[in-house]
């Protein structure tokens, strides 16, 4: 069946306003596959969910339907979800599952940012969410992606792919294997501190990638974060290493030129200070320490699912070219190893900030 066809036969069970002008498929996410909708009276975001990653749609649009009422009740704009005429949050052939979100209009969203003053905006919108999100009742939400941060856990989806070596890759990613088994010992950090309860779990986005946000395109505001899938109990570590992750890897996610890969101290800083600005009274002793490790233990993570799907033949993440789960582990770990080797660096960074 077409991408066309697919979307034809879905979408008139939303219920939206105008006749359809234009679609066309949109952004760069990895997950699902997104479309922009234009009809004679709006602007529309159309989604074909990707039910492989997220096995329980419907307790997805749930957890979303939850987040987004209590998000809006606290002032935040955020996502707006379309119904069907049967009053669903989603629509479903049985084979394929469809949602509809009004477009946040007024807005750009970028794969990169340099600006200092961006930085220290996204920082402040997740602290932000981070505050907001700890009033939710974590009882009234899923674990849609089970030990979605867990990293020792990857890293034992990663070993088991590389002893079943069911695609026969494994010869052109034996140095990155090779690495990422000695990283074995430094990535349980944060979970070990969630199991002797120094970390808290709180509510938590779980996907801060950049493009995961919207930026007011008059006034360079964070007008809304985005991508809410992930939503779901989680430690607030993960959330601020994948979003200085992101930000540092930029649109490089699956350069071949490994030397872009790069951490950069005033990203860092300006980062930081947004993000305390509004989490420093709230954030634990070892929650605190743990700040520029979370970095690289995200990193490594990622590295061990992209070479975990590569493994396996490409599943997971959408692919366009030879090897590209292959290429975005190499930038992780690229990454992960300039952490490491600016560590005292971004401790100082730390120290200076949150006692200011
Ligand atoms: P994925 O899970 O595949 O990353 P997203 O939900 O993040 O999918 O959507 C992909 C892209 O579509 C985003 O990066 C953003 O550019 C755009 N987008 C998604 N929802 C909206 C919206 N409601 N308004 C405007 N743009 C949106
Ligand atoms: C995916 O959906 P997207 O593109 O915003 C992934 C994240 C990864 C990211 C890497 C649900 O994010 O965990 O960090 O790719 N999302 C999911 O680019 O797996
Ligand atoms: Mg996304």
């Amino acid at each position: 069946m077409t991408l066309n066809h697919l979307i034809t036969t879905s979408i008139f069970f939303f219920r939206f306003n105008g006749k359809i002008t234009n679609v066309k498929e949109y952004g760069n996410g990895h997950i699902n596959k997104t479309f922009l909708i234009e009809t004679t009276e709006n602007r529309y975001i159309y989604q074909i969910i990707n039910s492989y990653a997220f096995g329980d749609v419907e307790m997805l649009m749930r957890n979303i339907n939850i987040v987004t009422k209590h998000l809006a009740n606290h002032g935040s704009t955020t996502l707006e979800v379309v119904k069907t005429f049967d009053g669903a949050n989603y629509y479903s052939d049985k084979l394929h599952y469809f949602r509809m979100y009004t477009f946040v209009e007024d807005t750009v969203c970028y794969e990169e940012i340099n600006d200092l003053s961006l930085v220290k905006k996204t920082g402040e919108a997740f602290g932000d969410l981070h505050v907001k999100l700890s009033t939710l009742d974590p009882k009234l939400i899923f674990e849609i992606i089970k030990d979605f941060h867990n990293t020792p856990i990857r890293y034992k989806n990663l070993m088991k792919a590389v002893k079943e070596n069911s695609f026969g890759r494994l010869d052109s990613c034996k140095e990155e294997v090779e690495y990422l088994t000695k990283q074995k010992d430094g990535i349980s950090q944060i979970i070990k501190g969630i199991e002797n309860k120094t970390i808290p779990m709180r509510i938590t986005h779980n996907d801060p990638k950049i493009n995961n946000v919207l930026f007011d395109k008059n006034d360079g505001s964070v007008k809304c974060v985005i991508d809410l899938d992930t939503i779901m109990p989680g430690s607030c570590l993960y959330d601020f290493g994948d979003a200085l992750r992101s930000l540092f890897t930029g649109d490089n996610e699956d350069s071949e030129d490994l030397s872009k890969l790069k951490v950069n101290k005033e990203i860092y800083q300006a980062y930081l200070e947004g993000y305390a600005s509004r989490m420093k009274n709230d954030l634990t002793r070892r929650e605190k320490e743990l700040l520029p490790m979370s970095i690289y233990i995200i990193a490594i993570e990622l590295a061990c699912r992209f070479l975990e799907d590569y493994l396996k033949g490409d599943v997971y993440f959408h692919v366009s070219k030879k090897a590209h789960n292959l290429l975005r582990a190499r930038t992780q770990i690229a990454l992960a190893k300039d952490v490491i080797e600016n560590l005292d660096e971004l401790n100082k960074i730390t120290k200076k900030v949150l006692e200011k």
